[in-house]
């Protein structure tokens, strides 16, 4: 009885250490901390074009185009920095939270093609789809804070995908 109580005080005091940052008033030390961590929710919300509360692969193809022709406000094929802002402000509604230019501009060359665009997306997708069915739903958005998302395609770093850039970007 006694040893119990001492390991789950021990437990207690870990949990409470590795959460000090991220535990607000209320929040409950021994339960892992759930929450929207990125604005593409919002985006990926509105793709559900039938509402049936469910983003499916059709779905998200269409939005991908969709989003990309919104943001690309001069039709070049191609999303420059001032554009990605325009987006970012509208659609993630600022860019305060991710996804930030740079995770779409891998080689970091101040255009976002097409391609980069939809490659993002993709492994967002992939990143949220827990279950695997290729379509979205509501709980699929919902995450443990501090949980990284794991290496998706060969040769990415595996760096925790929120907050891992400068909010703006780079030059
Ligand atoms: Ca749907
Ligand atoms: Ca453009
Ligand atoms: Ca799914």
């Amino acid at each position: 009885m006694h040893l119990k109580s001492l390991a789950l005080i021990a437990a207690s005091a870990a949990t409470v250490t590795a959460c000090a940052t991220g535990a607000g008033p209320g929040s409950h030390a021994n339960e892992p901390i759930r929450a929207l961590l990125s604005a593409d929710v919002m985006m990926f919300i509105s793709w559900d074009t039938n509402g049936d509360l469910v983003v499916s692969p059709d779905e998200i193809e269409a939005g991908i185009n969709r989003e990309f022709e919104r943001a690309d406000a001069n039709h070049d094929g191609r999303i420059e920095p001032i554009e990605f802002q325009a987006w970012q402000n509208a659609v993630l509604g600022g860019s305060q939270m991710g996804p930030y230019r740079l995770d779409f501009d891998r080689n970091v060359d101040n255009v976002i093609t097409r391609e980069e665009f939809a490659n993002e997306i993709h492994a967002r997708v992939r990143d949220y789809d827990t279950d695997e069915n290729g379509s979205l739903s509501r709980a699929e958005f919902v995450r443990v804070i501090g949980q990284a998302r794991p290496a998706t395609m060969p040769g990415m770093q595996t760096t925790p995908r929120v907050g891992s850039q400068r909010p703006g970007g780079g030059p």
